[in-house]
Formats: C-alpha cells, structure tokens, sequence
C-alpha cells in the first residue's frame, strides 16, 4: 500500500517535472535521478539487516492492525514473539536458536523474534544484531530512554505485525518447548494462552521456602485487591504468555514494572483462556533483575488497576446523595420534634427512615438508573427498598462497632472515629448495593 503511494507520488512528481522541464531542460536528469534515489534509499535501508527496530513513542497502545507490514511484505506473520532482555548476552544466541528451531517447523516464516534490549551494559542487544544473518525472524530493538520489562514487552508489540502477541523471558527460565503447547492453545481459539506453573505439569524447580512464600504472598495479595483478575488464571505472575492483538487493541497500557500478565488482564477482553503447564527452570546464565522495588511497582500496579475498575462516576453519585439524605433527615427530625413534639428516639428512628427512603429513590432514579430501568415494575422496586433498607441498617450497626473500636480500643480522636467510620461505611454500602440491590446480572433481557 505504502509503496503504491509512495511510486504514485514519484509518477506525479516526475509529471510535473517533466512539465516543468519545458521551462527548465538541463535540469531533468538530475531530478530524476535524485527523485529515483528518494524513493529506494528507504526500501533498501529497511531491508538492511543490521538495522535496529524504531522505538514507538508516547502511549504504550497496540495498533488493530500491524504497522510493519511493510518490512514483512506480503509475508503474514501469525505470531510475534516479544523476547525482552537485560544483561543477557550469554543467553541471547541460545534462546534464539531454540526458538527458530520450533518454530520453523510449525509455522515458517510466519512468525518473528523481537528482542526488545534496555541498552544493556553488557551489549545484548550489540549480540543480538550480530547473529542477525542467520536468523532472518530475528530484530532488534534498543531501547535508550525507557526501562522496564513490562513497557518493553509493550514496545515490542507495538511494532509487531503478528496476530498473536507473545512473551518469553531470555534466560531459558522459560522452556522454550512449551511455546508450541502455547501456540496450539491460541490455534484452539483461545484470546490467552498463559504458560502456569501451577497447573499439572508445572512446576518450579529449585526454589527455597522463601521465594516460594512470596511467589505465594504476591498472588494472595493479587486476589484480595484484584480478584476479577488475578484469579481468572492460575499464575497471574507468569511472564510467558500469548494474547491475540485484537484484544489489546486500541486499549491504552499502563504498566508498572514486572506484572505484565496483570496488565493484559485487567485491561484486555478477554474471553477464552488457555492454561499450559511449564516447570520454571533454574538459570544458568546471568542474574536475575528481581529486587524490592518489583514488590513495591507490584502493589502500586494492582491498585492502579483497581482504581481504573472503580466506578468512578456512579460511587460520586451514589457519595452526592448520601449526602443530600443527611440533610433531609435534619429537616425531618427538626420537624418531628419541634412542630409534631414526637420523643427523641421516634423522631430520630422516623427522620432516619425517610432519609433511607429519599437516598433509595436518588439512587433508584439516577445513580443506578441504567439498570432500574431495565429492572421495571412496582414488586421489584419494593425490593430493591427493601434490600437497601437492610443494608442501610448493618451499615449503622458497623458504624457504631467501628467508632466503638477506634474510639476505646486504639484511643482514636472520636470525630477522627466517625470520620473513618463514616467513609468505611459509605464504602460498604455502595459496594453492597451494587452487588445486591442493583444487581447487573438481574437486568431483564
Ligand atoms: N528490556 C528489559 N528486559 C528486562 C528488564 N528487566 C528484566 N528483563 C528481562 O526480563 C526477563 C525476566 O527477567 P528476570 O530478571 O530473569 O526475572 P525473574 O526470572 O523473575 O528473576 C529476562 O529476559 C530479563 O533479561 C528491563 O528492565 N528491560
Ligand atoms: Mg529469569
């Protein structure tokens, strides 16, 4: 496509130059032949093979479609395969002749190798264009100004032109076999095929008490903060994986350090998944980049995700008319005492009530309008109130526990108390109601 343009463009330029050329003859064959050089300097610097891959810029999105079509051809390419490295280089030629090897069984000429390098002190990326010739599926990637393993599978991606985007860490942790089992897996229809090793035939090989417990601790953490997504596979910490580019496409990534399964989770639609088992090997060259900070990036990424979960809109909403309720419970205890004279206890239990009832119809009509619509008719709408009501109800009883326990366990101040209470409780009751009251899965079809 992009050649048609570009040789149209060379045939207009030379049509008009050969009009010019009327007024301005000596000159011909000189723009001639600077308008042919235009054009075949950069097909022949692209198919250089010492050339490095362009880093992609600003947001880390997967194109629908590929963008490297024009360095592939008419060669389609099915999958790309991601191999991001630190400080590899005695790795690098080995990992790359594993994988040639498989994969120029299955599928050849199909697929390509990208090895995304952080400019590495070691060179790897310097190996990695050196052994270049002999694997024409192999490019290279330097990145300079970013670092980071996850963005750099991301990069990678960016500029593949397969359909299937995958994974595979360079220092032979990953079997490189068990591509071919993930590879079958997408071909069966999958969205995701994760390689896991807590499935059967997986494994880890060496590893001490300690690794285990956090390897353990960090996908506990996961499902406490993240459920809908860590516990969708199970291990969310694999880094060997592959996704098809259609459910990444166009969705704006935003990871933090290692966890870029977590990511494709959190963000990708992803319907069907495929699990492979893989035992994790012990490395053999190199060292491994894992350090505090990952656990740290880790955190800090599963509450992003959590954060763009949330909904924002409707919990504001839901926040304005708790508050309007205040207000009107005020108005009616106010009334109930001074122009009716009704007991303290009555009045408070009555205003409260009415309260209840304002904040259930605000929500009912507005806050959670997309689903009462769709959940019509009086004996639901009672229903509903009467769900809210009871939920209203043990958000009281664990207000008063919650001061309680702040107020005479901890010595908390007891405005400090209440504050806290009040925002536990108003989180409580929003996620309840959803859950119950509002229900997504009760909408009428
Ligand atoms: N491009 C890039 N690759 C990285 C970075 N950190 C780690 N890697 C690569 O990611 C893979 C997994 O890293 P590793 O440190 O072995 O993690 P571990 O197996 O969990 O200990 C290896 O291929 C590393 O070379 C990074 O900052 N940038
Ligand atoms: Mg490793």
């Amino acid at each position: 496509m992009l050649l048609t343009t570009q040789l149209l463009g060379v045939f207009l330029r030379v049509l008009s130059n050969l009009v010019l050329n009327e007024l301005f003859q000596p000159f011909l064959i000189l723009k001639l032949f600077c308008l042919i050089n235009a054009l075949l300097i950069p097909l022949m610097t692209t198919n250089q093979p010492n050339l490095l891959l362009k880093v992609p810029i600003g947001l880390l999105q997967i194109p629908a479609i590929a963008k490297n079509k024009i360095k592939t051809g008419s060669r389609k390419i099915k999958l790309s395969l991601v191999i991001p490295t630190y400080n590899e280089r005695e790795n690098i030629p080995t990992i790359v002749h594993k994988l040639t090897q498989l994969l120029n069984d299955v599928i050849p000429n199909a697929y390509e190798l990208i090895v995304v390098d952080d400019n590495s002190p070691d060179l790897t990326w310097e190996v990695a264009q050196k052994i270049k010739p002999e694997y024409p599926q192999l490019q290279v990637m330097l990145r300079e100004k970013e670092r980071g393993l996850s963005t750099a599978v991301i990069r990678g991606w960016q500029i593949a032109g397969g359909e299937i985007l995958g994974v595979i860490d360079a220092d032979l942790q990953h079997p490189p076999e068990t591509i071919l089992k993930l590879l079958a897996e997408m071909e069966r229809g999958a969205d995701l095929a994760v390689a896991s090793r807590h499935i059967e035939e997986g494994g880890v090989s060496e590893w001490n008490i300690i690794r285990r417990l956090l390897s353990r601790g960090a996908q506990v953490l996961g499902l406490i903060i993240l459920p809908g997504v860590v516990g969708r596979v199970s291990d969310p910490m694999s880094g060997y994986f592959m996704v098809r580019r259609e459910v990444l496409a166009g969705k704006t990534l935003n990871p933090k350090g290692y966890k870029i399964l977590i990511e494709v989770l959190g963000r990708g639609n992803i319907r069907c998944l495929g699990e492979v088992g893989y035992v994790f090997q012990e490395r053999l060259e190199g060292k491994s980049k894992v350090a505090w900070k990952q656990y740290i990036e880790y955190l800090q990424h599963l509450l992003t995700l959590r954060l763009a979960k949330w909904p924002v809109g409707r919990f504001t909403r839901f926040g304005i008319v708790g508050f309007s309720g205040v207000f009107v419970d005020i108005a009616i205890f106010y009334l109930l005492r001074k122009t009716i004279g009704l007991g303290l206890t009555r009045s408070a239990v009555l205003s409260a009530e009415v309260g209840i009832i304002n904040n259930f119809l605000w929500n009912d009509l507005w806050t959670f309008r997309d689903i009462s619509r769709s959940q019509r008719g009086w004996p639901k709408r009672v229903k509903r109130l009467l769900k809210f009501n009871l939920i209203c109800l043990t958000a009281l009883i664990f207000n008063l526990l919650i001061v309680n326990l702040l107020f005479n366990l901890f010595g908390v101040n007891e405005y400090l108390a209440k504050l806290i209470a009040i925002a536990t409780v108003t989180l409580w009751n929003f996620w309840i109601n959803m859950k119950l009251s509002w229900r997504v899965t009760q909408v009428d079809k």
